[in-house]
């Protein structure tokens, strides 16, 4: 389903067992070598999503290869069989046309949403890449809001992110406000590894070298 140019919705994309994997290999990033943890901002505000990142370490509002705002380590090595689901989505989404294989995603955001978690409306604009954003999801749904380029209010489409949904963000949409208004409870399916709460994990390039 294509919510607006270049934001392409595909439900139901990630099998199951897929998602397991994906658990699984965020289980992992979670233990370290930086720790999944609730990020805390400049001013003071403590995110109620907590997150982790590999490749590349986001703190508010920069990218560098160290959680200098954690522990000081350096993120986990962005695995090509990551490179190669970013590809994958990105043929999903924008069709065989699509040139993948310039596709060169170098870090990924892991957030996980309990119950109460949220994310407000906000712009990715940390990365010096137009290149798509590719976002999965697996656990509870939640409802996405997609807003405008302008600014965090009206208009915005709300949209239901289920486990195993992809979501493409490319083109002009690659810089469109967003955020996260709410988490469904109960709503996931325990075979897929996650048995309460949501993950979702973002794809992107920085365009940064080094
Ligand atoms: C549209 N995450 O990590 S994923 C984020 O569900 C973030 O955890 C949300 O927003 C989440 O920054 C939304 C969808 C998403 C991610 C990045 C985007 C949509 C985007 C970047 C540009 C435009
Ligand atoms: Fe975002």
């Amino acid at each position: 389903t294509v919510v607006a140019p270049g934001a392409v919705h595909v439900p139901e994309w990630l099998s199951v067992e897929r998602q397991r994997e994906l658990v699984e290999a965020c289980r992992g990033w979670a233990r370290g070598p930086v720790p999944l943890r609730h990020t805390v901002l400049p001013g003071g505000g403590v995110m109620s999503v907590q997150s982790v990142c590999v490749g590349w370490h986001w703190q508010p509002y920069r990218y560098s290869r160290t959680a200098d705002d954690v522990n000081g380590a350096r993120v986990a090595e962005f695995p090509d069989w990551l490179v190669k689901l970013g590809r994958e989505a990105l043929v999903e989404a924008y069709g065989e046309e699509y040139s993948a294989e310039a596709y060169a995603p170098d870090t990924a955001l892991i957030n996980f949403y309990d119950d109460a978690a949220r994310m407000g409306m906000h712009q990715d604009k940390e990365e010096r890449s137009g290149a798509p954003v590719v976002s999965l999801s697996i656990g509870d749904t939640c409802v996405f809001r997609f807003g405008n380029t302008e600014d965090r209010g009206r208009p915005y489409t709300d949209v239901e992110l289920a486990s195993g949904d992809l979501f493409v963000f490319g083109g002009p949409s690659r810089f469109a406000f967003h955020g996260v208004p709410k988490v469904r409870p109960g709503t996931a399916d325990p075979a897929t590894g996650m048995s309460g709460g949501r993950l979702n994990v973002t794809l992107r390039e920085t365009g940064l070298a080094g």
